[in-house]
Formats: C-alpha cells, structure tokens, sequence
C-alpha cells in the first residue's frame, strides 16, 4: 500500500501511526497538498491527504474511511476502533469531536495565511469551536483515570486526539493554553513519547498557497 501526505497533517499522521501498530507495510509518498499536488490529483481529485492506494490502486481518500477499511485487516483484538457495540460507537464520537477540531485547525490557518483579506468573524467562530471542544474533551478525560481513554488499552480515540492536538499547537502557536487542558496534556505526552509516534511524525511545514 500507499500512503500520500506528509505526517506534519494530523489525519496523515494517524493513518500511518494504525499503520505501524497494525504491522502493515506501506510505501510513503510525503507530497505536498500546494507545492505537489499535481503529484495527489491523478490519486485524489480533492487534491486533500491522506490517501492510501490500495494493492489493487484503488486510491481510497478520508482518513475516517482509511481508517474504517485498516480496521478490517486486523484481527478484531487488535483493531483500535471495536467493530461493533456501544464501545464502537464511543471511541467514533472522541475520534470526530477531535478530527473536528484538526478540521477547524486547517480551515483557520488557510483563513489567517492565505487568504487576502481575514474574516474576524470566521476567525473568532473557528477558535471558539476549538476552544469548546476541547473544554468538552478535557472534562470527559479528566473525569477518568485510565491510563488511555477507553482503559488500559489504546484505541483510535488516543491515537487521534494525540495527533490533532499536537498539531494544533504546531500550527496554532500560542493559540490554545495547554496549561488549560492538564488530562489531554498529560495524555498526549505519554503518547507523543511512545516510538511509534516519534517515528511518524514531522514537524509542521506551513502550506503556500
Ligand atoms: N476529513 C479529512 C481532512 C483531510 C485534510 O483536511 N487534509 C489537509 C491536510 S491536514 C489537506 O489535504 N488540505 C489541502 C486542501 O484542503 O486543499 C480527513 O480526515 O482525511
């Protein structure tokens, strides 16, 4: 398989994190979404990462779809994301409340960076949607004591809610007052220090436009 994108993107990043932990090799095209992507289009018309191409080329695009057809080449023990019940259902609600906030993360810095004239209202609109859930985020994990989010085993919800939030704060600096959310912090560090995770990871390179 192919993995297109480069891990300084949060939805890159946690493909090709599930990736290692799942033991599946992948080559990793680090394209570039401006500079390259006339290299993605042929793959992804969206011209977005990550895509992954698939043994056959089927070029499958959306980190969440990525993630939902990886889940399926593991056996159900090692899946981070459970196939079925309430707990499926409750690792999917954290990992889109956080791959929302990646969302806004993106949108915010097109809006400060390569847009002519900045909307304030836009601006304010996505750093409140920001602020919010990770308010909501840091509640429900400070509320629990487990040493990941779902207890003693990592599921997607820490893989993903690591990613983001670091890069947030990468391409946000200054942004968010992590001091403000010490259990997402704390659970981030203990992720952020795991090999795999400084494997696949890349420091921020802002896009130009
Ligand atoms: N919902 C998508 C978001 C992907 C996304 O926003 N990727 C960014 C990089 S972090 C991108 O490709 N941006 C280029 C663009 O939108 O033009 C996912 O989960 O994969």
């Amino acid at each position: 398989m192919i993995l297109i994108g480069q891990f300084d993107s949060p939805f890159v990043r946690r493909v090709g994190i599930t990736m290692r932990l799942y033991d599946l090799p992948f080559e990793h095209k680090p394209w570039s979404t401006f500079g390259e992507a006339d290299k993605i289009r042929p793959y992804n018309p969206l011209t977005r990462v990550p895509v992954l191409v698939l043994d056959d080329s089927v070029a499958l695009v959306d980190s969440h779809s990525i993630l939902d057809h990886l889940d399926r080449l593991v056996p159900p023990e090692k899946a981070l994301t459970p196939r079925k019940g309430p707990q499926r259902t409750a690792v999917q609600r954290i990992c889109a409340l956080a791959a929302g906030i990646g969302d806004k993360a993106v949108s915010l810095f097109y809006e400060l960076h390569l847009h002519d004239q900045v909307s304030d209202m836009y601006v304010a609109r996505c750093r409140s949607q920001i602020g919010e859930t990770l308010t909501l985020l840091e509640r429900e994990r400070s509320a629990n004591p487990a040493p990941y989010w779902f207890g003693r085993e990592m599921s997607q919800a820490d893989v993903t809610v690591a990613c983001i939030l670091r890069h947030l704060n990468e391409a946000h600096p200054g942004l968010v007052d992590m001091k403000t959310f010490p259990a997402l912090k704390k659970l981030a560090s203990a992720l952020e220090s795991l090999e795999v995770f400084r494997e696949i990871s890349q420091a921020f390179i802002p896009p130009r436009g």
